[in-house]
């Protein structure tokens, strides 16, 4: 039977959209850093009957029926997410990765408790305290930041935490470049009595190939989204460490008690297959190759962009990402280049950069990186000829420039629009794009 065969005569429009957006993943490059290319076996236990059932609670511990075969799914989920990273307890029922950090918060803090983590426009996640979410309206949020030449400001780090006392410190970020100074962060945890968390979302793929360092070894809790360089499906898990128990014995028990019942009703339970057979994948040896190779990848499309006059925050990278500083260029630049590339068949996004002289939502930089690019198995070679292809992209667009009056700015991003559609470099480029994935087939009508 043909790929959602069912679908297409239950709901031919939608079945439409999702043949299209196929399409689209098939024919360009997708290098928003915290995008991948789940495989075929992963989506068939998305797409399993598991979505049928509800099971509130733990693994016997339910509170409806039926439970048996829900209860094999998730604990192989734990003890596959244990071994990989090395941890006694881990609760994989998170519905994404935001839940899963708030969850952090209900089982360690009251309303007002002060807390710490990176500022969002040096990189940090909203959930770390920003003023917009949930976590900078009930905590009191203190911020730290990254220095001038864009690596976490250490220093900073500790005076903050010697002057506020808080009662987590969150290491781990959204749009850092550059390898998590782990150790050092625990060090500052230790002397004030803090829980030292690593959300890893971004780098847990790399984790667990050795990409990066682990995080096990300092910090109290782990948490990580599982469809990044993991390459799961959405979802996430929290993970309490050996250091964890150690300060606290109660430690598994109240990040349970959080995600459920704290915050959430019945888990996913498709979900958990999904990230089951994930975390199944990601213990064979090819993981490690796949994990060192996003890194090889990202440094070789870092040394090309810089070798065609690009500027990167912190000069490089470490791991599966990179941050483009346009400001050479000007301020505000980045919604141009995002729409320029979308139009040549690449996709990134738009990000701010530390100290960025514009807004967030027309920041001054482009985030990208390398995770679903290794997955279809592209290799340094490929990096180089997209980074010639990026650079021609920027070059052909720097030199719009944003108006600062809101009504303006519409009109001219909608002639920008209207007039990247004829442009001649634009089209050369979306030939090469669509000529390089023909090469790297993805989903081939085989697998799916
Ligand atoms: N939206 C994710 C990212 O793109 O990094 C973080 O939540």
């Amino acid at each position: 039977m043909e790929w959602l065969e069912n679908l297409k005569q239950t709901d031919p429009e939608l079945y439409d959209s999702i043949q299209k957006e196929l399409e689209r993943q098939r024919t360009g490059l997708e290098m928003i850093p915290s995008e991948n290319f789940t495989s075929p076996a992963v989506m068939e236990a998305m797409g399993s009957i598991l979505t049928n059932k509800y099971s509130e609670g733990y693994p016997g511990k339910r509170y409806y029926g039926g439970n048996q075969f829900i209860d094999v799914v998730e604990r192989l989920a734990q003890e596959r997410a244990k071994k990989l990273f090395n941890v006694p307890h881990a609760n994989v029922q998170p519905y994404s990765g935001s839940p899963a950090n708030f969850a952090v918060y209900v089982a360690l803090c009251k309303a007002g408790d002060t807390i710490m983590g990176q500022e969002l426009t040096h990189g940090g996640h909203l959930t770390h305290g920003w003023k917009t979410s949930a976590t900078g309206m009930f905590f009191n949020s203190v911020q730290y930041h990254v220095k001038q030449d864009g690596y976490i400001d250490i220093d900073e780090v500790r005076k903050l935490a010697h002057e506020n006392k808080p009662k987590i410190i969150w290491v781990g970020s959204t749009a850092y470049s550059r390898e998590f100074p782990f150790e050092e962060f625990s060090k500052i945890a230790d002397e004030v009595g803090a829980y030292l968390v690593a959300d890893i979302a971004h780098i847990s793929g790399l984790v667990i190939a050795g990409a990066h360092a682990s995080p096990t070894p300092y910090v109290h809790i782990i948490t990580t989204t599982t469809h990044k360089t993991l390459r799961g499906p959405r979802g996430a898990m929290i993970m309490v460490t050996q250091k964890g128990l150690d300060k606290d014995p109660e430690l598994a028990d109240k990040i349970d008690k959080a995600i459920f019942p704290g915050l959430q009703g019945g888990p996913h339970d498709h979900q958990t297959a999904g990230i089951a057979v994930a975390l199944l994948e990601a213990s064979k040896p090819s993981f490690k190759n796949y994990g060192h190779q996003i890194v090889k990848n990202s440094r070789a499309l870092a040394e090309e962009l810089k070798s065609n006059g690009l500027k990167l925050v912190t000069n490089g990278t470490d791991n599966h990402m990179i941050l483009i500083d346009l400001t050479p260029f000007g301020k505000g630049k980045g919604v141009f280049v995002q729409d320029a590339l979308d139009e040549a068949g690449i996709t990134l996004n738009k990000n701010t950069i530390p100290n960025d002289p514009s807004s967030p939502f027309y920041p001054s930089g482009v985030r990208l990186g390398t995770p679903a690019l290794t997955t279809r198995g592209m290799l340094e070679d490929e990096m180089k000829i997209i980074g010639k292809l990026i650079s021609q992209v920027i070059n052909e667009v720097k030199n719009y420039e944003l108006p600062g009056d809101k009504d303006e700015r519409i009109k001219y991003l909608k002639k920008f629009r209207e007039e990247i559609k004829n442009n001649l470099v634009l089209k050369y480029v979306r030939k090469q794009v669509e000529e390089l994935c023909g090469r790297f087939p993805l989903y081939p009508a085989s697998s799916i």
